[in-house]
């Protein structure tokens, strides 16, 4: 079995990876299985510029290597282009992008530089998996010193409708730069009709009758893989239930919203939708509570630091306008925390409020679907723009837009029968067990691994495969 190599922007001791969460779980799992490698950025800025990476073998078999970047690249690679280009078109926010600011030779840069630093890691018949939107260019610098293996990259972020990327101005390097690799990861089918749209009429891309495609000179394929959670440290910890009251009063019910403090997350319009609840519903005053836990992120970016104000502001109004004194409508927590206490907030929360304005997957969706006891669930309340959505239908789905939508389901939620409750919890339990983190990473690796030659025999002889054709149809193209 050939061994794993993992690249990703940040990389973490297997043994802690459970406290990072989401991904590094599941990449930490696939590692130690695999006495994998795992390559990216240290985590420390530095002056000067390093060229090898520092190499550390962890306590569960698997080797971390690792690089720092330099002040000049975190800002123009990390918060740049990464974080102020990608992220923001990637999450259709192209009015929040920074074109002009030149990041893209320093995202080149650091590309080529963790590249070089590589290769000399690297054996003939290793499988290179490659996570998210800080290594586009990776299988590009690659290739182009000589690194033949198979290359998977998984995009953890949405892919846009094409007339957003089109407006990257690097939009035609970044498509040949994804065409060096084997394989791309995308969480929906929407993203991936998204990205073969834009392929095929915003560079020239062409589809084969065997369901991948042709972008300048090389061949890909592209597929949906939606990522999972590793269930265990949500639904195992019953213990915990309980052991955290809404508020004084037992009688309270909890809503729960977790999110990193981001733009995209929907929090004032979730908050807003609360704020309606309590107005047109009276007789819940005094009885609900939104705990709201947001972890502080990217905090140098600016449209990071004003949606913190705008959300200290909101939540600070709608506690004036209808508090009282034995009763906080919002309980707005500005920090991180362990993965058991919020398996037992979760827990404890009678409705959970997924409400992004657009998220590839969203994990929270999941865990909190996990924590719940399924004699007495809550029910999930979630945004129709999280690619989750694709997958959990029974939730009660609802635009995040629309804040009267956001009050409704709330409302809709705390009066569910407790039969209607199990059923769906039941339902949406089932599904996020057989995609767990194990099963997508499985699913990936499987497909990287097959040869040309399986490859071809794997897929239709006729026609494009499944994903491709749900794709297409979604576009009204077939
Ligand atoms: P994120 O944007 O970080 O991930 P999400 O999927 O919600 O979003 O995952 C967040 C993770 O961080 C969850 O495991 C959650 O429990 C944890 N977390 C959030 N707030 C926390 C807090 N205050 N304290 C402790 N932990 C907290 C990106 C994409 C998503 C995609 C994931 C995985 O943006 O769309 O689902 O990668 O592919």
């Amino acid at each position: 079995m050939s061994r794993i190599v993992i690249v990703s922007n940040r990389v973490v001791s297997p043994g802690q990876a459970a406290q990072a969460g989401g991904v590094a779980v599941a990449i930490a799992d696939t590692l130690i299985k695999r006495n994998g490698l795992w390559f990216g950025w240290s985590g420390s800025v530095e002056a000067e510029v390093t060229h090898e990476a520092q190499i550390e073998d962890s306590d569960d078999g698997c080797i971390l290597a690792t690089l720092p970047i330099t002040t000049e690249e975190y800002q123009g690679y990390y918060l740049g282009y990464a974080n102020s280009v990608i992220w923001p078109v990637f999450h259709n926010r192209v009015d929040l992008a920074q074109f002009e600011a030149g990041y893209y030779a320093l995202y080149q840069e650091v590309n080529r530089r963790f590249a070089e630093a590589l290769k000399p890691l690297l054996m003939p018949d290793d499988l290179i998996w490659v996570h998210d939107y800080h290594f586009v260019a990776l299988a590009k610098s690659l290739r182009s010193i000589g690194v033949q293996n198979r290359i998977g990259f998984f995009l953890h972020i949405p892919f846009p409708p094409a007339q957003s990327f089109l407006a990257v101005p690097e939009h035609i390097e970044l498509a040949r730069a994804l065409a060096q690799y084997d394989l791309i990861g995308l969480q929906t089918t929407t993203d991936v009709g998204n990205m073969i749209n834009y392929l095929e009429h915003g560079a020239h891309g062409r589809l084969l009758p065997d369901g991948r495609i042709r972008v300048a000179e090389r061949v890909v394929e592209i597929a949906s893989f939606p990522v999972g959670i590793d269930l265990e440290p949500f639904s195992a910890p019953a213990h915990v239930a309980r052991t955290v009251p809404a508020q004084a009063a037992e009688s309270i019910h909890r809503i729960i919203g977790v999110d990193r403090l981001d733009y995209t997350k929907g929090l004032p319009q979730k908050f807003r939708g609360f704020s309606r609840f309590l107005q047109h519903h009276e007789g819940y005053r005094n009885r609900v509570v939104l705990t709201q836990i947001a972890a502080p992120s990217r905090e140098s970016v600016e449209a990071y630091s004003d949606i913190r104000k705008e959300l200290e502001s909101l939540s600070g109004a709608i506690n004036g306008s209808y508090g009282a004194l034995d009763w906080v409508p919002i309980n707005y927590i500005n920090r991180s925390m362990t993965r058991l206490e919020l398996a037992a907030a979760y827990r404890s929360a009678s409705v959970g409020l997924v409400t992004p304005l657009r998220d590839g997957m969203n994990l929270v969706a999941k865990e909190y679907v996990a924590a719940q006891d399924p004699a007495d669930p809550g029910v999930l309340i979630l945004s129709r723009f999280a690619g989750a959505a694709e997958q959990m239908a029974e939730a009660l789905i609802v635009n995040p837009y629309n804040i009267d939508e956001i009050a409704e389901a709330i409302h809709t939620a705390l009066e569910m029968t407790l039969d209607e409750r199990c059923e769906r919890h039941k339902r949406l339990f089932a599904k996020i067990s057989a995609g767990d983190a194990d099963h997508w990473s499985s699913a990936f690796l499987e497909r990287l691994a097959r040869n040309d030659e399986n490859h071809h025999a794997a897929l239709p002889e006729v026609g494009h495969g499944p994903d491709i054709r749900r794709a297409l149809r979604h576009l009204g193209a077939a």
